[in-house]
This record gives C-alpha cells, sequence and structure tokens, in this order.
C-alpha cells in the first residue's frame, strides 16, 4: 500500500485549494444570467445556459446579437455613454417573461463587459431602506468592547434578513479563523469559539472578497449554468453577482448541512480582517439591495473597529511612552545601563505587557520577574533570535523555533526581543502559555495526497467539535507592543552612541 506522507512530513506549503481558479470557472448560479459582452462592437459574447428559462432566449438566440436583444435603446445607450465616460454603472430594473429582474453591469479588471441578470426579489420601501441604514449605523456602537460589537453586527443581520445562523468569523495571522460571535435559531447546536483551519478558506477565495465584498450562494443543490459557448480566454468572473461555486466548497456546505450562504467580508486597513458567515438551512435569496446594505454593515463595522484599533494603540503608546521617557533619564544618569533598566523602577519590563524579561549585555544576563533559567534564555538568544535577519523579533510560540522551549512554556512562550545596534546586545520580553486547547469545528489534520509538490485536501466529512491539545502559545504580540519595543530600541541606540561620543571626547 502507499503510505502517503502527512504535510508535516512533506512540508508542503501548496494545496490544490489554493490553485483551483475559482474566478474563471466559467458558470451561473441557477437563479440568474451572466452574459458576457464586447462593449466596443456592442455583441454579447457568452450567456450561461439558463438563460432560457429566466429570460425566454436561449444562448445560441443571444450570442452575436446586441444587446438591445434584450434590452431598450435607450438602457444601452446610456450604459455604453457611462462606460465611456468612465462613470459608474448602476442597477437597473428589467422585466422577462413579465417577472422582474435586476440588471446589473460591471467591467472587469481587463475592461470586459458583464452583466448579471437576477430576480429583482422582494422590494423594499425607501422608508424601511433608510430605517435599515439608520439601525445599522446606530446599533454598532465603537465605545463597546469589539465582542459586543461582533454581536451588534451578527444580530442585526440576523433580524434583518433572517438566516437560520449568523457568526462573525475572525482570521489569525495565519488565516485560521475563528467564530467570535454567533446569534442562531434555538435549535441548532452553538459554533461560537470554534476554531476552523486556513485550507477551508483559500487565499482565492480570499482574495476575491478584498474585491466584491458580498457572496451569496443562493441554494447549494443548484445546476451550474455553464457560460456558452466556451471562449479561448476565460472571462474574470471576481466581481460577478452569480459566480458559480466551486465543487470543493459546494461539498463542504453539503457536508455541514447548509443550505444556502450569504459571506460579507470585512476589511480592515486594506486586509480582510473576517467575515460576517450566515448560513439557512434550506435554499435562500436576498436580493441585491439587500446585500448592499450587508456590505454597507460591515463598513459601518470595519470603519468603527479601525476607529477602536487606533484608539486603544493610541492610548497603548501614550502610556508606555510615559515609561521610555522615565528610563531614558535613568539611563542618562545611570552609567551602566543594564542597571538603569533593570534595577530601578521602572524597569524596562513595565513598558509592555509581559511576565518578565531578560537583558543580555557582553554576553551577561541581567533576568526580571519570570522567565526561563539563564542557560534557557541564553538558549533562545542563541538559537533563535541571533539567526534572525531583522532587529525586532516577536513570536507566540519559541516552540516553533526551538523545540525544547516546551520545558519552560509556562514562562516563556511568547517572547518579543529587540537588537541593539551593531553590538551583542538584546532585550527579551515573555509570555506565559495562554490557553491549552483549542476547539476545531472538525478535526482540521484532514485526510490526503501529495502530488508533485501540491498537497490533494478534501472538506471534512464532520465539523464535529473536536478538542485539541496545545501548548505554548501564548497570547499574541499587538502591534502597540511592538512599537513601544522598537522605540525603545531607539532610545538606547541613541543613548549610547551618545555616551560613546562623550568618551571619545573625553580622551581628546
Ligand atoms: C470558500 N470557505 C469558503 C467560504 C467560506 C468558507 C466562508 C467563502 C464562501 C463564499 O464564497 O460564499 C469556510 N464557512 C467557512 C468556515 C465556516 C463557514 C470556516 O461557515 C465556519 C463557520 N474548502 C475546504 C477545502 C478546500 C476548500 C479542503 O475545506 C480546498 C481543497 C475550498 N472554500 C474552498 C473554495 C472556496 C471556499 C475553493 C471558494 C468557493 C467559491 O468562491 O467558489
Amino acid at each position: 500500500m502507499n503510505i502517503t506522507p502527512t504535510p508535516q512530513q512533506q512540508n508542503v506549503d501548496i494545496t490544490n485549494c489554493d490553485r483551483e481558479p475559482i474566478h474563471i470557472i466559467e458558470q451561473s448560479q441557477q437563479h440568474g444570467v451572466i452574459l458576457t459582452v464586447n462593449y466596443q462592437e456592442n455583441k454579447i459574447l457568452q450567456a450561461s445556459s439558463n438563460a432560457i428559462n429566466l429570460l425566454g432566449f436561449s444562448p445560441q438566440e443571444l450570442v452575436g446579437n446586441p444587446l438591445e436583444k434584450l434590452f431598450s435603446e435607450e438602457e444601452v445607450r446610456t450604459l455604453f455613454s457611462k462606460i465611456e465616460a468612465k462613470q459608474n454603472l448602476y442597477p437597473r430594473e428589467v422585466s422577462f417573461k413579465n417577472q422582474q429582474y435586476l440588471a446589473i453591469p460591471h467591467l472587469t479588471e481587463d475592461e470586459k463587459l458583464v452583466i448579471d441578470i437576477e430576480p429583482f426579489g422582494e422590494t423594499l420601501s425607501p422608508i424601511l431602506f433608510q430605517e435599515e441604514l439608520t439601525k445599522i449605523l446606530k446599533e454598532i456602537k465603537d465605545t463597546d468592547p469589539v465582542k459586543v460589537m461582533c454581536h451588534q453586527a451578527v444580530s442585526l443581520i440576523k433580524d434583518l434578513y433572517g438566516y437560520d445562523r449568523v457568526m462573525m468569523y475572525h482570521f489569525d495571522e495565519e488565516w485560521n479563523g475563528e467564530v467570535i460571535a454567533e446569534v442562531k435559531e434555538e435549535n441548532l447546536e452553538s459554533w461560537l469559539g470554534l476554531h476552523y483551519p486556513a485550507t477551508d478558506i483559500p487565499k482565492p477565495a480570499r482574495q476575491i472578497f478584498l474585491k466584491q465584498g458580498v457572496r451569496m450562494i443562493s441554494d447549494v443543490n443548484y445546476q451550474p449554468a455553464p457560460l456558452f459557448p466556451e471562449l479561448k480566454e476565460k472571462i474574470n468572473l471576481s466581481k460577478s453577482e452569480l459566480r458559480g461555486v466551486s465543487p470543493i466548497h459546494i461539498e463542504y456546505l453539503k457536508n455541514m448541512n447548509v443550505g444556502a450562504s450569504l459571506t460579507v467580508a470585512v476589511i480592515l486597513n486594506g486586509d480582510l480582517w473576517g467575515l460576517i458567515a450566515c448560513h439557512h438551512y434550506q435554499p435562500k435569496f436576498i436580493n441585491y439591495h439587500q446585500r448592499q446594505s450587508c456590505k454597507f454593515l460591515a463598513q459601518v463595522f470595519s470603519n468603527k473597529l479601525a476607529l477602536k484599533e487606533s484608539n486603544t494603540f493610541l492610548e497603548n503608546i501614550n502610556s508606555s511612552e510615559k515609561i521610555r521617557k522615565q528610563l531614558l533619564i535613568q539611563m542618562n544618569s545611570i552609567s551602566n545601563f543594564t542597571q538603569a533598566l533593570t534595577k530601578f523602577s521602572p524597569k524596562f519590563t513595565d513598558l509592555i505587557n509581559c511576565s518578565g524579561g531578560a537583558l543580555f549585555n557582553e554576553n551577561e544576563i541581567t533576568l526580571v520577574g519570570k522567565t526561563p533559567t539563564e542557560k534557557q534564555v541564553k538558549k533562545i538568544i542563541n538559537k533563535v533570535i541571533k539567526k534572525q535577519s531583522g532587529s525586532v523579533f516577536q513570536t507566540k510560540q519559541i516552540s516553533r523555533y526551538y523545540e525544547k522551549a516546551q520545558n519552560f512554556t509556562a514562562t516563556a512562550s511568547g517572547v518579543l526581543s529587540i537588537k541593539i545596534s551593531n553590538e551583542e546586545t538584546y532585550l527579551l520580553w515573555f509570555r506565559p502559555e495562554a490557553s491549552t486547547t483549542v476547539d476545531w469545528g472538525g478535526n482540521p489534520e484532514k485526510q490526503g495526497y501529495v502530488k508533485d509538490g501540491v498537497q490533494f485536501l478534501h472538506p471534512r466529512k464532520s465539523f464535529e467539535r473536536w478538542t485539541q491539545k496545545v501548548s505554548g502559545i501564548a497570547n499574541a504580540w499587538e502591534s502597540y507592543d511592538i512599537e513601544a519595543a522598537s522605540n525603545l530600541q531607539d532610545t538606547i541606540t541613541h543613548v549610547l552612541v551618545r555616551k560613546q561620543k562623550d568618551e571619545i571626547k573625553n580622551l581628546n
């Protein structure tokens, strides 16, 4: 039998999931029709196969024809003049076979025209719509803790759109995620606090969320409608409202017994911070305008989160700046800088929330607070820190770099360090391990095989809570911790350079 090595053994970091070209899937979901158009020549290039059912024209009847085959002359003229003037394109109400639809045009990144035609759905009166937006603005408050803000956001979406389960899913620095807020129907078990591995939402899917913001899968059991005819150069459907779904993700949702989903990106400072993930256990469609309000809600949420994060950053930096200035006074008045930083109050360890620290200078180690032994700290410096190219190093799990660090997880699981200029001088801050278990939504050590350096993965069959024992993981260092450490690094360097200059002056 062929025994396949585990990813750890193979050290493979490319997966089939990261390679799947989901943006050029060339399929529409069943509930709407995708048209691709050569707008320079006013010629329909492709239509999805379901056009016959929804619009009453087969792709063969549409392809090669001008857009007037489907829309009024005036609509087409307006659309083309907007494209020419590089103005925003807006959806228009249209009707086919006595049904109301919304035609949603957009240009792809390489300037091709795509028109999504989807059911208009339930109309919402402008007053109700305004009420919805006011609620969103009022009920998400940046004065609340982040968890409360997340709860408010998911509650609002649940109230407004009625999905069975609405979750705030937050990514960590390695793109694993955790459900940090959840509102659900009573009969469903809770997924709050469950973790999911990065491979569940591969990089291409995360990148599309940065561009598109909101994505609805209206029926997990849908029949995909391929675009006809196939073109040599595949059309990029990243921004389409109707882009067909990767079969792998459909399998995933079916394994979860989910019938429909809505996913909204939460983007913070240009990066994907998280997703609002909504599940329904039956097919579910919400219209374009409702999806736009979800996107608006996510934007309001992330603006308030950004404000909150920058306030927290400033508060922490302000308080660490006070300590840094006191340390500077001590360094200026005491000639031995190790003593200045470790023997008086404040000590350098007071700068950052930590359990202890170490100062390594001219092969001498001075320990402050709760720390590993001197010998162990020297090992951390020699085996890990000296090997780093940058002068600031941080990890929440030092045992990833140095296995024997498993022996002192209670004192130093997290390590933040700075190197002082070219000298062999280092300052280290330590944090103990924070938790000893992680609850996963299903065992993430999935079955798979490796071929040509690629790890082939399949969605998990079970999403039952699976508790993993972990050790040696501290609370992550925050950006303000790292900023405070590098500010101190600059200060120490300046003091040392000035003292050297003074010494040279005195010699002359
Ligand atoms: C997409 N996977 C996704 C998306 C989510 C998740 C939210 C985006 C959905 C969308 O585009 O509509 C995962 N959903 C979750 C998680 C929770 C949830 C973690 O509700 C937790 C509560 N998936 C796998 C494996 C692969 C994979 C092994 O498990 C690859 C081999 C792929 N996931 C995958 C792909 C997509 C995806 C390809 C993009 C689907 C698409 O846009 O077509």
